[in-house]
């Protein structure tokens, strides 16, 4: 006897479970919310920001219920200063975030218990979505995308807006495309196919004017102020070239330095230290592939602070217990010297003195 088509289709059902991509998974974690609270490592940066905005646009076109994008810490760095301004990026300061009932929280670009946020709201996270090698707690998160083989945050959204079939205006890919081109910089790169594939779709939709504005954006005094000192401060202690910045007005300066600083063409490392307010900001570059700098910069550091990040680039952070900084600096740099460069030399300036 012939089976009904609707006894087929229920076996078939058996047989072959329907497919759901990460973007339902992640959209389903969310059901429940009436509200969605995006939140972001400390000093967000251009992936973590287009991050934010492209799961924001998601979350309000398929769900319905508006998004939040919030900021913990300042945005300095010119070209970011340029990307929130150019591209009307509305970003409430995490500290005047109010919880209500029905808000979900998700974090972009981040773990909870990396040591990246301030906030206390890293125990009531719905879901992760993240591309960093830094471990962090993903308990009692009920939805988690973590793919530190991805070289930006942005690659997942966009593969999230693909499968959603959302629409991404020119200012959203611009967003995106600036966030996954500004992970990627350097080299080697820190690039998967996937990226690349993201990358090349990103361009044909961006707003090529305003990403040009974004790359090239002005810059402040205080930015020559910072390579100045980190140049007169700059010591090569073999393939290692470290240097140390005080005061350091600007978190994100560390990285700016660390980034001029490794296209030295005899350094294999870079290390930027610079004193922020009551901490040491720090941020360490390799030329070399697979250098694990995120978990050497932390065994360099060891239990004064916390570091993390990727395969060639870094960052951590040391609290300043004492105002006399001169101990730490010298403490900091014998341990990256002794940690990375092995190098049993005297430390040799990297540019001659100036009069
Ligand atoms: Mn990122």
């Amino acid at each position: 006897m012939a089976r009904s088509s609707a006894e087929l289709a229920t076996k078939q059902q058996a047989v072959v479970p329907m497919r759901t991509g990460r973007s339902d998974r992640f959209l389903a974690a969310l059901r429940a919310a009436r509200r969605v609270v995006f939140v972001a490592h400390m000093q967000p940066d251009p992936d973590s920001l287009a991050s934010m905005m492209g799961l924001g646009q998601l979350v309000q076109e398929r769900l319905g219920i508006p998004a939040v994008l919030t900021q913990e810490g300042g945005i300095f760095r010119a070209e970011n200063r340029a990307f929130v301004d150019l591209l009307h990026l509305e970003l409430l300061p995490i500290e005047e975030y109010v919880r209500v009932p029905g808000d979900a929280i998700v974090m972009v670009d981040s773990q909870p218990g990396t040591g990246r946020h301030n906030h206390d709201l890293i125990g009531n996270v719905a879901a992760v979505i993240d591309h960093h090698v830094t471990p962090g707690n993903l308990g009692g998160v009920s939805y988690s995308d973590v793919r530190p083989e991805l070289g930006a945050t942005c690659t997942i959204v966009l593969k999230y807006l693909v499968e959603q079939r959302l629409c991404i205006a020119p200012k959203l890919g611009t967003a995106l495309l600036y966030g996954i081109e500004t992970e990627l910089s350097g080299f080697p790169r820190e690039a998967t196919p996937a990226d690349d594939e993201a990358a090349a779709i990103l361009y044909g939709l961006a707003d090529k004017e305003l990403l040009a504005q974004i790359r090239h954006a002005r810059l402040p005094q205080c930015h020559f102020d910072v390579l100045h000192q980190a140049l007169q401060n700059a010591t090569v202690f073999g393939n290692l070239v470290w240097t140390w910045v005080e005061p350091m007005n600007q978190p994100e300066q560390a990285a700016e330095v660390v980034d001029f600083l490794i296209r030295y063409d005899a350094a294999e490392w870079a290390i930027c230290a610079g004193v922020h307010r009551n901490k040491v900001i720090l941020s360490m570059r390799s030329s070399r592939a697979n250098a694990k700098a995120g978990e050497l910069l932390q065994a360099a550091i060891g239990d004064i602070g916390n570091a993390g990040g990727h395969e060639r680039r870094a960052g951590g952070c040391i609290p300043l217990t004492a105002t006399d900084t001169q101990a730490l600096r010298a403490e900091l740099v014998q341990r990256c010297v002794r940690t990375i460069s092995g190098a049993d030399t005297d430390g040799v300036p990297l540019v001659s003195a100036t009069s």
